[in-house]
């Protein structure tokens, strides 16, 4: 299968990569998803304008099913300078997304305007959906605050914008946010970060998994998939053409891609499962996507991506 896609200015021979902050913290973790088979990109933890320790631990956990996850890990990162670094002076294998967050909004803002002043001229991803910094709620839920930073944003920047959205539920929702979006020359939407907030209670101890914030943390696996497959659907019905999709969440087998791709997604992004089994996942994922396509007899990716199919349609 020919799996070439394009975003923006950047091109890429493969769909999955990475899920934002899954073995992509330091240059060692990033290193080795750019030399894993079947990986397409590679995505770098969200950044902070200085470098953070994150929460205490236990800050991550994997349910005893080895699917899913809860975390709450607090945006431990190594600082926006290091990861410029990177994505500016390491020979890049692949693609890279350089994604950014901060605190505040004027944090945001320093940081793009830092990137840009670099002369980076790749994709970078704007993390609007960090469940997991205490007293902090999650911009992208408040509608005005995320378009008035977009609106700041577009007045300077001029690269390679896309940002990671939180799971909606609702369908008013779904209109709000990509009436915002459309606004902007946004090169992609990525759908969607954990679910926030779950909490899992060990039935050994009778006490939460996660030390910070009362156990309280951003889902992720199988359990998303639903969840993740609306969200990549409603924005690919709503958003205009130009925007593409990163689909993320529930992603453990090559269904799951295909599940992704038929919704809309441009690439898939491999979260919870990549953490449980290692790089080695992106070729187990894309042989598998190969055999559903060699099962169904499709020989081009426009036959499946957006191509899902309602009841009420024609064959
Ligand atoms: O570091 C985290 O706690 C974290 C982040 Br920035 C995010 O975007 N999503 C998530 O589940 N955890």
């Amino acid at each position: 299968m020919n799996y070439s896609t394009t975003i923006a200015n950047e091109h890429f021979d493969h769909l999955l990569l990475n899920a934002g902050g899954i073995f992509c913290e330091s240059v060692d973790q990033l290193e080795k998803i750019q030399h894993a088979p079947g990986a397409g990109a590679v995505m770098t933890k969200s950044a902070t304008a200085e470098k953070r320790a994150g929460n205490p631990n236990p800050r991550y956990f994997t349910y005893p099913d080895h699917h899913n996850t809860i975390n709450a890990m607090g945006l431990p990162n190594l600082g926006i300078d290091y990861y410029l670094d990177y994505v500016l002076h390491h020979q890049l294998t692949l693609p890279t997304i350089l994604s950014v967050v901060g605190l505040s909004e004027e944090e945001i803002l320093a940081n793009l305007k830092k990137i840009q002043a670099s002369g980076y001229d790749g994709l970078i991803e704007l993390n609007l959906s960090c469940p997991n910094v205490p007293g902090k709620p999650q911009i992208a839920y408040d509608f005005d605050t995320t378009d008035h930073l977009l609106d700041r944003i577009y007045s300077f920047f001029t690269g390679h914008l896309g940002v990671k959205l939180p799971p909606y539920f609702d369908m008013a929702h779904f209109d709000r946010i990509a009436k915002i979006l459309n606004q902007y020359p946004l090169a992609y939407v990525n759908a969607v970060n954990s679910v926030g907030n779950g909490l899992v209670i060990d039935p050994e101890t009778d006490r939460v998994v996660l030390m910070a914030k009362g156990g309280f943390g951003g889902l992720g696996g199988a359990q998303i998939k639903a969840t993740a497959l609306a969200n990549v659907r409603a924005l690919r019905l709503r958003l205009k053409p130009e925007i593409k999709i990163i689909g993320t969440g529930g992603v453990t087998t090559g269904r799951d891609v295909y599940d992704h791709l038929l919704c809309g997604a441009d690439l898939v992004s491999v979260g919870s499962q990549l953490a449980i089994e290692g790089p080695s996942i992106f070729q187990r994922l894309e042989d598998e996507l190969e055999a559903i396509f060699a099962e169904k007899h499709i020989e081009s990716l426009d036959q499946v991506r957006g191509k899902l199919k309602r009841l009420d349609e024609a064959e």
